[in-house]
């Protein structure tokens, strides 16, 4: 069976670009590979996130993955700073990486952009992600559009490694959606959805209420024409709330625009239609919270499983590189 990786930050709670884009992705590749899913936590220390928040944060993420429809231990779940194998091929991997390279990273100009200090984790951020999926011999990763770049990087990554020591890595392919696959902020559609915007308004959560969501659909921004087209250059804004409604509804942008003659209907029913999508994730967060200790155990067991996987790989990195091994 083909091995499929991916990750998520315990950043905040997830919202509808991370599960269009990339998790309900997660759940469909379950019934035809071999997959391996992460909680990133040591990718967040690059935000600022309180420790105290953290623990919780990164259980509540697991919750949230078993409530989409992730289904252990077909599948393995497991926390990045369980599997120290993840920080020791980093180091390796950034030892054949450029600066450059890493200098070219649309993520790390954006989330730097403006800031006094910035720290090198940030820097780094694409070789720590890089080093997540190699060690899993992944054939394919999903993930949102945002993240093509450094899936890219990956490759490069793996392709130096392997032509200067030795094939060593299995060289990943992209799996991002045809429709949803950047979903754009509600308030600010020219930038992603993001879990970590100045405001909640432009994000649709998961755990949002149905009026809450109502409620940030009925403000979106759209622009002066009333008309309904899709167009994502000219109309960002119609064009988001129409991928929105597809995704939803497993429907096509241009089939859902030429249904439409008003923004007001569109926005309602493409609320309806979210709602719709994700009540059973809902419900099924509210069922799992009762039974923390269950989800911890699901975590315990992803990394006993994840570390077999990965010091295997890495064992092999450390000898094509020529460390000593007794
Ligand atoms: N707006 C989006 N549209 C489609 N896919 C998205 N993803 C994130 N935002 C969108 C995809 O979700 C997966 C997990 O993302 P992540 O948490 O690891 O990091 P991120 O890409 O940095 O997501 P956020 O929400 O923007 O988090 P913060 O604000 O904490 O940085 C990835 O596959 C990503 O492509």
């Amino acid at each position: 069976m083909e091995r499929i990786f991916s990750g998520i930050q315990p950043t905040n709670d997830l919202h509808l670009g991370n599960y269009f884009g990339a998790l309900r992705n997660w759940v469909t590749l379950q019934e035809s590979a071999e997959c391996t899913y992460c909680i990133v936590d040591l990718h967040s220390l690059t935000a600022s996130i309180e420790p105290a928040e953290l623990p919780e944060r990164t259980l509540r993420l697991a919750v949230m993955l078993l409530a989409i429809g992730l289904d252990p231990p077909r599948t393995t779940i497991f926390v990045q700073s369980h599997v120290p194998a993840h920080a020791e091929l980093a180091w390796l991997l950034q030892c054949v990486t450029p600066v450059g390279e890493l200098n070219r990273m649309t993520q790390f100009k954006e989330k730097s952009h403006g800031r006094e200090s910035v720290s090198t984790g940030l820097f780094t951020y694409p070789v720590l992600q890089a080093a997540d999926i190699l060690l899993y011999d992944a054939a394919a990763v999903p993930i949102g559009e945002d993240q093509k770049q450094h899936l890219e990087l990956s490759r490069d990554i793996a392709q130096r490694f392997n032509n200067r020591f030795g094939d060593t890595f299995v060289i990943p392919e992209p799996l991002i959606p045809g429709v949803a696959a950047r979903v754009m902020d509600l308030q600010h559609p020219e930038r992603k959805m993001s879990k970590s915007a100045d405001s909640a308004l432009g994000t649709i959560f998961l755990l949002d209420s149905s009026d809450d969501i109502a409620a940030k659909v009925k403000r979106a921004v759209t622009d002066s024409e009333p008309a309904v087209s899709y167009d994502p250059q000219q109309r960002p804004g119609v064009s988001n709330l129409i991928e929105i409604l597809a995704a939803s509804t497993e429907g096509r942008p241009d089939d859902i625009a030429s249904r439409y003659s008003t923004c007001a209907q569109l926005k309602a029913d493409t609320a309806d239609a979210v709602n719709a999508a994700i009540e059973p994730v809902r419900a099924r967060y509210a069922s799992l919270s009762a039974d923390l200790g269950e989800v911890a155990a699901v975590l315990r067991n992803g990394a006993d499983q994840a570390v077999l996987v990965a010091s295997a790989t890495l064992r092999r990195a450390y000898t094509a590189v020529g460390l000593y091994r007794s």
